[in-house]
């Protein structure tokens, strides 16, 4: 494992940030979680533009250029030596006084750790997983944009606690019209009709980086797709339903709400696409 903070490489025992950082007080700052395979990390690019576009939209300066960050990433990969690993990359309002005022806070914090992640059992990608529909809605873009991947996870996380509760691994967010949005940290997709459908971010979906890969494999392999309005109809009456995201990687879904999807095993479009996203987070 490897951690650096604000410049500096430090063990897990001294890896500390101040009470006063407003990250910590407020949830002020944003974040990505990337994904390292055979010694590569996935998708940097997209993951940094991302990241400087959600700090951008706080007014929250990210204190390296989007160069001297990447290095930084790669560098602390390098030096974790791990050829798989996790990648939690968090920039902070920084310390400051108490008071929620941003103003209080000169200097953003970047916390970078390179670790192992394991969302799910194994045994899920084989067998599918079951979801439910939280009775959170996903924030209204009223509140704010949902593409900002802030540090601001409380109603994915009561959408979560909701899950647990019922024995889910994960739970269905809809949107304030009662439109299908995503899950608590993944995005969703339906194979229905012979098209394969995902909501979008007028829906209020992340517009999620391990989503954006499978709607080019899927492109690539001749597959029909299109970003869609989807409902809870839509959800049950799917032929295959799977979930994606960086620390799910993707995830067939075999119950909703009780009621099971297509034979209630991981379907064929599934499979396939399981398979091309392995071979693609593998490739040189
Ligand atoms: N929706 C939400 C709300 C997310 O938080 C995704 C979709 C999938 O996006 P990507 O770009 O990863 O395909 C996410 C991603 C964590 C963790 O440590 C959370 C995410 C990703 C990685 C780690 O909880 N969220």
């Amino acid at each position: 494992m490897k951690i650096w903070i604000d410049g500096r490489y430090c063990g897990r025992e001294e890896a500390r940030i101040s009470v006063f950082d407003h990250g910590l007080l407020y949830g002020d700052g944003v974040f990505e979680g990337i994904r390292v395979y055979s010694g590569r990390v996935f998708r940097l690019r997209e993951h940094l533009e991302r990241l400087y576009r959600s700090a951008r939209a706080i007014l929250l300066e990210i204190p390296l250029a989007p160069e001297e960050l990447r290095r930084t990433v790669t560098g602390a990969v390098e030096a974790n030596g791990a050829p798989d690993a996790y990648i939690r990359l968090v920039v902070t309002r920084g310390v400051g006084e108490l008071g929620m005022n941003p103003r209080l806070c000169p200097k953003p914090s970047i916390i970078l750790i390179v670790d192992e992640i394991r969302f799910y059992p194994e045994k899920c990608y084989a067998d599918g997983i079951a979801l439910m529909t939280s009775s959170l809605r996903r924030i209204s873009p009223a509140s704010y944009d949902v593409r900002i991947k802030s540090l601001n996870y409380l109603n994915n996380l009561l959408a979560k606690i909701e899950a647990n509760q019922a024995g889910c691994l994960e739970a269905v967010l809809l949107n304030q019209e009662g439109r299908v949005a995503e899950c608590t940290g993944d995005n969703i997709f339906i194979w229905s009709g012979g098209t394969l459908k995902t909501p979008s971010a007028a829906d209020q979906a992340l517009e999620g980086i391990t989503r954006a890969v499978v709607l080019e494999l899927a492109a690539a392999a001749g597959l029909p797709r299109a970003e869609a309005s989807l409902t809870q109809y839509d959800l049950y009456t799917a032929e295959e339903c799977f979930l994606t995201g960086t620390g799910a990687e993707l995830m067939p879904v075999t119950k909703i709400d009780g009621r099971t999807i297509g034979d209630g095993t991981p379907g064929p479009v599934t499979r396939r696409i399981l398979e091309l996203f392995r071979e693609e987070v593998r490739k040189p």
